[in-house]
């Protein structure tokens, strides 16, 4: 079987208001488009609470959610999404860890981002984990898609 018969998959990325502030977008684009992945939908937009509680619904009642949507809802944001075959896994390992603390060199996380001792973690971007994630958070963002 040859490669070209692998489905293309489709991610959701966010950069973070902490990447937008800092004139990060570019910087994620970059190594997004560098790995050869296609970006094909892109906004900037400042999310409100409704649309960023749907986005995190996993995380309601942690004791970093409030925290989250709060940071979230700061600023605006960049939404892409990005096409490839094991672009979601893909995206994941460019991003690195959760932690920036503990998130490899090398990655967006472990050379851009670090512990700022707030609440929630302030990490630049977000990938999709799943395709059912990516399904689901591509509509949130791009509902006309
Ligand atoms: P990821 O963004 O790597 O998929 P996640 O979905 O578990 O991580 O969490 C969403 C975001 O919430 C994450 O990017 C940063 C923040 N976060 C996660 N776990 C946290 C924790 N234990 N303390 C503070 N913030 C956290
Ligand atoms: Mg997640």
């Amino acid at each position: 079987m040859s490669n070209s018969s692998t489905p293309a998959e489709r991610t959701l990325i966010l950069v973070k208001p902490d990447g937008v502030r800092r004139g990060l977008v570019g910087e994620v684009i970059r190594r997004i488009e560098s790995k050869g992945y296609k970006i094909v939908a892109l906004r900037m937009l400042t999310a409100d609470k409704d649309l960023l509680a749907n986005h995190y619904a996993e995380h309601q009642g942690k004791p970093f959610y409030e925290p989250l949507l709060e940071f979230m809802s700061s600023g605006p944001i960049v939404a892409m999404i990005a096409e490839g075959q094991r672009v979601i896994e893909g995206f994941r390992s460019l991003a690195g860890a959760t932690d920036p603390t503990l998130a490899s060199p090398g990655s967006i996380r472990g050379d851009l981002a670090r512990d700022q001792g707030t609440k929630v973690v302030q990490n630049i971007v977000h990938g999709s984990d799943s395709v059912e994630s990516a399904q689901r958070e591509i509509k949130i963002f791009f509902p006309n898609l």
